[in-house]
């Protein structure tokens, strides 16, 4: 069997997605998810000119040595670019590996390790009392942890909390350039510490809680975050501080024993082999179509599970269906999975262009048996919702000085 042809597809059900699918001479074909948000065409002009001509005619059956050639075969290694790259082929060679097998993804894994995959949902809030009121509607559904996010009175927007804007779109405004945010360190302390204490004070023990701080403090604030956050028992505390340099998390850990996560804009292990090592996180964030597909997660899995690290996979709305497919198999055999961040399946568009038979039941992700990733993609739904440019909003602090968003 032979690779035939590779296409790649931006769409736009809401968010920018890039999918992939590569199709065999025999007529069988996989997909996958290279979507890297704000950066989605630098992926496609990669994918397309440098990745497919390479691999049109090798054996899609040889998976490990594709991801070493796309990888170790090439000069400049690693970055987010490549690696979203080598991520979506990777996922897609599964996924023909599999319906190939007549098996689902996991149970070339190894099997499965548990029933289903715990979710954590999203509580996004403009007041205290609407985050609160949103962790209700949740723990109502049957989950048992959410990530609590509340606008920071006296800032004009918060991370994760969009305000008035219904989409991701409009919080851009007419003109797709980024859009701008402030961050006041001290008025977030003011406010962080309330959000917890009322949500335990309302839902007492009985839900986990997460909190996201999207890299806004510095390492010693962290640790003192993490200190007041004791009380609450957080199941983790999210991207506290930036860890480029890997020993800064010395500093957090040093003081606290609230567990850390982090990981989701890593490329390789590489990024987080000291974090790991050293057993200064507790949960990996890593996704699937950011760090080099299911081969590299699940090395990554196996390294994290002897420190004791589990894997947490990122889930927000900029990843697709696709990547959230491969999450599942890899979540249901990790012996060190922890917990999957989940935000719904998507809206109707999203729906129309991936169909899939994931389910979700009382905070917990089940899938079928499925052979492959068991997900579809619809090419001609998907061209009927075309690219559209977009970024992230970047961050300065009150005084105009440039911060991490
Ligand atoms: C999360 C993430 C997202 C990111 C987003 C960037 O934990 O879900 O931090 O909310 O901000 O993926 O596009
Ligand atoms: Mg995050």
């Amino acid at each position: 069997m032979k690779i035939k042809e590779i296409k790649v597809t931006v769409c736009s059900p809401g968010r920018n997605f890039v999918t992939v699918k590569v199709i065999t001479d025999e007529g069988t074909y996989g997909i996958g998810d290279a979507t890297l948000n704000g950066r989605e065409m630098a992926v496609v002009t990669y994918l397309e000119e440098h990745v497919v001509p390479c691999l049109i005619g090798r054996d899609p059956s040889e998976i490990e040595d594709i991801w070493q050639y796309l990888y170790k075969g090439v000069y400049w290694r690693k970055g987010p670019i490549t690696m979203a790259s080598i991520a979506a082929i990777d996922m897609a060679l599964w996924d023909i590996k599999g319906k190939i097998a007549g098996l689902p993804v996991y149970q070339l894994l190894g099997g499965k390790s548990r029933r289903g995959v715990t979710l954590y949902a999203h509580a996004n809030g403009e007041s205290i009392n609407d985050t609160l009121d949103k962790v209700q509607e949740h723990v109502d559904q049957g989950f048992k942890a959410v990530r609590l996010q509340s606008a920071i009175p006296g800032l004009k927007v918060t991370y994760g909390v969009l305000g008035d804007k219904k989409d991701y779109f409009e919080l851009q405004g007419n003109r797709p350039l980024p859009p701008e945010d402030e961050w006041s360190t001290q008025k977030y302390f003011n406010s962080i510490v309330d959000l917890m204490r009322q949500a335990r004070a309302r839902f007492g023990n009985e839900v986990e809680f997460l909190h996201d701080v999207h890299s806004r403090l510095t390492p010693i604030e962290s640790a003192r975050l993490g200190k007041l956050m004791e009380e609450f028992s957080l199941l983790f505390l999210e991207d506290a501080s930036i860890a480029e340099n890997q020993d800064s998390y010395k500093v957090i850990r040093q003081h606290t024993t609230t567990p850390l996560a982090i990981g989701e804009t890593y490329n390789t292990i590489w990024d987080c082999k000291d974090l790991i090592q050293n057993q200064l996180i507790d949960y990996i964030r890593v996704a699937a179509t950011h760090a080099g597909g299911i081969t590299a997660l699940r090395r990554i899995a196996d390294f994290a599970s002897i420190y004791n690290v589990k894997i947490a996979p990122h889930g927000a709305p900029d990843l697709s269906p696709v990547c959230f497919a491969a999450h599942m198999h890899l979540n249901i055999w990790a012996p060190n999975f922890g917990i999957q961040e989940f935000v719904g399946f998507g809206n109707d568009k999203s729906k129309e262009i991936f169909k899939h038979n994931f389910t979700v039941e009382n905070g917990m992700a089940y899938m079928s048996e499925a052979p492959g990733l068991g997900i579809e993609f619809d090419e001609e739904a998907a061209l009927k919702y075309p690219y559209k440019r977009s970024y992230l909003p970047v961050s300065r602090l009150e005084d105009g000085t440039l911060w991490n968003w």
